[in-house]
């Protein structure tokens, strides 16, 4: 039937990912160097699954990967997925989130008969340029060492498609939350972080939640499970192949309205405090999906429904 491999397959995103494949018979193969991820999110027990901890900033893991397996679909996740930490270490980043991108790319194309190739990419190649919504041919204005290579794994990818016939697609991920995402560092994503307060009120700790500024900031939140469903799309529809497609639901929340609402699903009293602006945030950011849309996606989740799978997963 042929291997699917998800790189960072043990990740927040990848993991559901990986989960879905399962569910549909797939046989996967996870690389992942737990970083970021943990053996803990995957059904080690599941015969259909193969956990390889390896690092994708090694060639030579890339290689014994393709000599030991055949895949018909690659999903590339694997990434140093914290901004703040591309800032603090850009070289290392860039070893894994383009060089390693590199690395399959050419192990996918040596292979020759991969179905398609699917590169996760990231709003963040639009950098603060203020026009809205994002669309896929707005400015590009990668600001960090995360956004460079993740712009730069993007053109990479679209154009192996060109140069190579190699069937690829690269996504643009808006502001992903769901079940599984860490909330342990003060950049990870901010519906964790209220998520982790509202849970440790819930047992009875003192919690409160830091907004930085005054919650009007807006964002393009968007589920998991969307997130997933646009991977597995573009991953059999023909006509995404050699396209770049921003992956949100194409609506924007303000801070405080998410906030409002999920305290509202929670039923907990969260208490706020308002900090400065952080330094380097953008004010507002939601994407146009309908070049998404126009080859089938569909998202499930508006954010009130997301945010209640996401606590009930809590409680
Ligand atoms: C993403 C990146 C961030 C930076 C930014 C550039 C992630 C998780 N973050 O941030 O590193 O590259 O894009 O545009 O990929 N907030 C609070 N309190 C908190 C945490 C966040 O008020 O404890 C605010 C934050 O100031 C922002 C909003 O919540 O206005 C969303 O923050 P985020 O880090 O989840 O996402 P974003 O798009 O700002």
């Amino acid at each position: 039937m042929g291997n699917i491999l998800v790189t960072g397959g043990a990740g927040f995103i990848g993991s559901h990912l990986v989960k879905e494949l399962l569910n549909l018979g797939e046989n996967v193969i996870v690389v992942d160097n737990l970083s970021m991820g943990s053996k803990e999110n995957l059904d080690l027990n599941n015969k259909n699954l193969t956990f390889i901890e390896g690092d994708i900033s090694n060639q030579s893991t890339i290689t014994e990967l393709f000599n030991t397996y055949t895949f018909k679909k690659i999903f590339h996740l694997g990434a140093v997925a914290s901004v703040a930490a591309s800032v603090e270490h850009p070289l290392e980043t860039h070893l894994t989130n383009l060089e390693g991108t590199i690395y399959l790319l050419e192990a996918a194309r040596k292979q020759k008969d991969i179905e398609r190739f699917v590169f996760a990419s990231s709003a963040a190649v639009y950098g603060d340029d203020p026009a809205l919504p994002k669309r896929e041919n707005s400015p590009i204005k990668p600001l960090t060492p995360y956004a460079i290579d993740k712009y730069a794994s993007e053109r990479y990818v679209i154009n192996y498609s060109k140069l190579y016939g190699l069937p690829t697609v690269a996504l643009r991920f808006f502001n992903v939350y769901g079940i599984g995402q860490n909330p342990s560092s003060p950049y990870s994503g901010v519906v964790s972080i209220i998520t982790d307060r509202l849970k440790k009120k819930l047992n009875g700790e003192d919690a409160s939640f830091i907004l930085f500024g005054d919650g009007s900031q807006t964002r393009d939140f968007v589920f998991v499970k969307d997130v997933v469903q646009a991977n597995l799309l573009v991953s059999n529809n023909k006509d995404a192949i050699g396209n770049v497609y921003n992956v949100g639901t194409g609506e924007k929340i303000s801070l405080m309205d998410l906030i409002s609402t999920y305290i509202k699903i929670s039923g907990i009293d969260l208490p706020i405090k308002k900090e400065a602006v952080r330094s380097g945030d953008i004010k507002d950011s939601y994407a146009d999906v309908s070049a998404l849309k126009s080859i089938g996606f569909m998202p499930e989740f508006t954010v009130e429904e997301g945010l209640k799978v996401y606590w009930e997963h809590q409680i």
